[in-house]
């Protein structure tokens, strides 16, 4: 049956069409520096927000209508595959991305979990091999069930550890099948609610243990795709031990596993940790440790994670700008882990709010790729320390000098002229950039 009746497949109409279930930005064949828009992009689906989420908050019930709903159990994650794969045919889009428990349901035990997630996945890669869309990562839910009240790898009950262990061995044996480009690690459980009872380090090295563990058995199946941690400082745990990259690399190079991790950076994740995405990007752009993107934004004025679908254009601007920097996104992509607000509840809002998240990047590469050919930024940095360039500035620099030199130079040269960082001028420029890449 079909899921999505009214939609056609979405084309590119350009800037100036009024038709909601067309691309305005998002033109897949465009080449920007270089490259096609829809492999420097990379787009992915999430497939829990899209095909699972029902719109249900802390306050009240699920407002989706959905034409799935009207299945249960098996049949329901069997409508899902069916309706996914409509949708990112429609879509156009190269990628998708899953928990196990999104697509087939958790049995009584974990031999049932297993036939029904062997079943599902069975079922998709069916579906995969007549589809262009492939799998950008998987991932295993080891943070809704009960089981991980204390944690899944951080879990005070070995039990538990073992169980997660099963968890991620299926999941590393279901990202070889159905060829996923990176596996995903997200530390829902992994943290404290208090240092009252918790031994940090204890949970710390045994967090540790099991990744090296993974990376073993990834190696020992032939499972060559990307691993990636996911920051996140806080939700639903008060303090998570993936904080955000820096302490993830603090942890990756106290365990020693900074050559078998990269990491999956949400927007989201970095507005709650206190920073911008672009700040996070840059920092793991600067150790070479940006693996992929989860394309969300916060609300500015909320607190939690909102997981809406990213439309701030000077954000999807300057997260590009850090990936063409980097010079692309490698193995990694754009996974959109946004949900349509609860308000939305129609099912093609899915289809708009995709739309509207892949037109927000468009935007931002090409405004990015223009800034990097015009070098706006590269010109101001260059200006800004160019007294490092020559005398004193680039005995520093190379290691020439020592802290007794360097006083006699300053006692020499102490009246200090400093110059303008020019903020105001800088934003205004980017401004004018977003405003005329698209000027007809
Ligand atoms: C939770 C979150 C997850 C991860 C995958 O905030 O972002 O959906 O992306 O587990
Ligand atoms: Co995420």
């Amino acid at each position: 049956m079909a899921h999505f009746e009214n939609v056609n497949n979405i084309k590119f109409e350009g800037a100036g069409s009024t038709n909601p279930l067309a691309f305005k930005f998002y033109n897949p064949d465009e080449v920007v520096g270089g490259k096609r828009m829809e492999d420097i992009l990379r787009f992915g689906v999430a497939y829990w927000h899209t095909f699972v989420a029902d719109g249900t908050d802390p306050f009240g019930a699920a407002t989706m209508n959905r034409t799935w709903d009207r299945f249960s159990g098996m049949d329901l994650a069997k409508a899902r595959v069916e309706a996914a794969f409509e949708f990112f045919e429609k879509l156009g889009v190269p990628f998708f991305c899953f928990h196990d428990v999104d697509v087939a349901p958790e049995g009584d035990t974990l031999r049932e979990t297993y036939k029904n997630i062997d079943e599902i996945t069975g079922m998709i890669k069916d579906y995969m091999s007549t589809s262009k869309t492939k799998l950008l990562w998987n991932t295993a839910n080891m943070f809704s069930n009960q089981r991980y009240v204390h944690g899944a790898a951080t879990s005070c009950n070995a039990d538990v550890f073992a169980y997660s262990a099963a968890k991620v061995k299926k999941g590393l044996e279901v990202a070889k099948d159905l060829g996923a480009e990176n596996y995903v690690f997200w530390g829902g459980r992994e943290g404290y609610e208090t240092l009252l009872n918790t031994d940090m380090k204890f949970e710390q090295d045994n967090l540790g243990r099991f990744f090296h563990m993974a990376v073993d058995y990834a190696k020992e199946i032939g499972y060559d795709g990307q691993f990636l941690i996911e920051p996140k400082p806080k939700e639903p745990t008060s303090h998570q031990y993936d904080f955000d990259v820096a302490t993830g690399l603090a942890f990756l190079h106290a365990y020693d596993l900074t050559n078998d991790f990269k990491f999956n950076i949400e927007a989201n994740h970095a507005t709650l940790a206190g920073h911008t995405f672009e700040h996070e990007i840059r920092t793991a752009r600067m150790h070479g440790m940006l693996g992929s993107l989860d394309a969300n934004q916060g609300h500015p004025l909320l607190g939690w994670d909102t997981d809406e679908f990213p439309t701030d254009l000077y954000a999807t601007t300057l997260a590009m700008y850090e990936v063409l920097k980097n010079g692309g996104i490698g193995k990694g992509g754009l996974n959109f882990d946004s949900k349509v607000r609860r308000g939305s509840f129609e099912q093609n809002d899915l289809f708009h709010a995709h739309i509207a998240g892949m037109d927000s990047f468009a935007v931002g590469l090409k405004v990015a790729q223009r800034l990097i050919d015009d070098k706006v930024f590269e010109n101001i940095i260059e200006k800004r320390y160019a007294s490092y360039n020559e005398g004193i500035g680039k005995k520093i620099v190379t290691g020439a000098t020592n802290f007794k030199e360097l006083e006699a130079y300053a006692l020499e040269n102490d009246q200090i002229t400093n110059q303008s960082g020019q903020l105001e001028i800088i934003k205004a420029t980017i401004n004018q950039y977003l405003l005329t890449t698209f000027a007809k």
